[in-house]
């Protein structure tokens, strides 16, 4: 899979949002792949120390995917595009939807419409499970039923239309992947809306009490940030043009979580129960037999090995 990207003629990958938690370690799989990496990124959750700045096939450019001069300089060269810089947060597109509305579909148009113009080969990008709402049916499949709950939902939905549209229109192919909840090192948990992983993690480790909203029986599926990151690889070199779901398909309640972590950290931690978050969403998990049937990707980190090597990763950088 991997190899038709890498025969590719100069291959050169642009990767927007690079420095954020997914891209970042999707430019380490592309470079250890020998592959050129051309990374923008206004750096506004992103950071400069999730990137090997040394690193020779490594470009990092500074500045806002809406703006179209810059995109369109970047792309000079690029043959290859992982579009993933967006405002990631539900609640501010909730507080704000014009400015999320103004990041998430102005600047997906932006980059899509410069990559075409520039005859880029492949296109992926970033969706989420946020187009499904409260899933109609669980799991979901790529052709259940959306309904998004939030403007970031919709926006991502609007951006599946929106590369649908210049399939037909232009002929221009991309792959849009529906994440599911992910989760890894470098998730920042300093915001209260950040993954509910990342904010235990921290949590245990300072011996503080974990939040938990709601009775502890909702469901995600939580897949690893690796298998995400090799995802976004094996689609860049997949000639698939369409949507795919990106998560495990299997089920796991907070209370599971709890569980699981506790056992790693070898405490049990307190739990501080709050009400249910309005709109929280009940059981949210993706049948990902498109995943393994268009791609050939079956996510391979289970949720205790996944947990494992976010602990140990965490426990490199926080002092025990
Ligand atoms: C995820 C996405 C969100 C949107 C949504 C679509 C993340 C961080 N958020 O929201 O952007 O795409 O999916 O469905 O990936 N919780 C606690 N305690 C905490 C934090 C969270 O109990 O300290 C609960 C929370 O109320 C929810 C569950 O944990 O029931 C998962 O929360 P989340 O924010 O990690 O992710 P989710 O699925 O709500």
């Amino acid at each position: 899979m991997t190899e038709m990207l890498k025969t590719s003629q100069t291959p050169t990958v642009l990767i927007t949002g690079g420095a954020g938690f997914i891209g970042s370690h999707t430019v380490e799989r592309l470079l250890e792949l020998d592959i050129r990496v051309r990374v923008l990124d206004n750096l506004s959750t992103g950071k400069r120390s999730n990137l090997d700045l040394d690193h020779p096939r490594l470009e990092l450019m500074e500045g806002d995917v809406r703006d179209r001069a810059l995109v369109k300089g970047v792309m000079a060269g690029v043959s290859h595009v992982v579009h993933l810089a967006a405002q990631v947060f539900t609640t501010a597109s909730v507080e704000d939807p014009p400015a999320s509305a103004s990041h998430n579909i102005m600047g997906f148009v932006n980059v899509l419409h410069t990559a075409k113009e520039a005859g880029v080969k492949r296109f992926v990008y970033a969706s989420s499970v946020a187009v499904y709402g409260n899933p109609a049916e669980i799991p979901s499949t790529e052709d259940s039923p959306l309904a998004p709950l939030s403007p970031y939902g919709l926006e991502k939905r609007t951006n599946e239309d929106y590369a649908a549209l210049y399939g037909g229109l232009f002929g221009f192919a991309s792959i849009g992947l529906r994440l599911s909840n992910v989760y890894g090192p470098r998730q920042d948990p300093s915001s209260p809306y950040s993954g509910v992983i990342s904010q235990f993690v921290r949590k245990l480790w300072e011996r503080q009490p974990l939040t938990l909203y709601g009775s502890g029986e909702q469901t995600r599926d939580f897949v690893y940030l690796g298998d995400v990151a090799n995802t976004i690889v094996t689609a860049l070199a997949s000639d698939y043009h369409g949507i795919c779901n990106v998560g495990r398909g299997e089920p796991i309640s907070l209370l599971q979580l709890i569980d699981a972590l506790a056992e790693i950290a070898g405490h049990r931690p307190e739990v501080l129960r709050l009400p249910r978050r309005a709109g929280d969403i009940l059981h949210s998990v993706v049948d990902p037999s498109r995943l393994r049937k268009t791609l050939g990707v079956v996510p391979a980190i289970s949720f205790k090995e996944g947990l494992r090597l976010l602990w140990n990763a965490t426990a490199q950088v926080t002092p025990g």
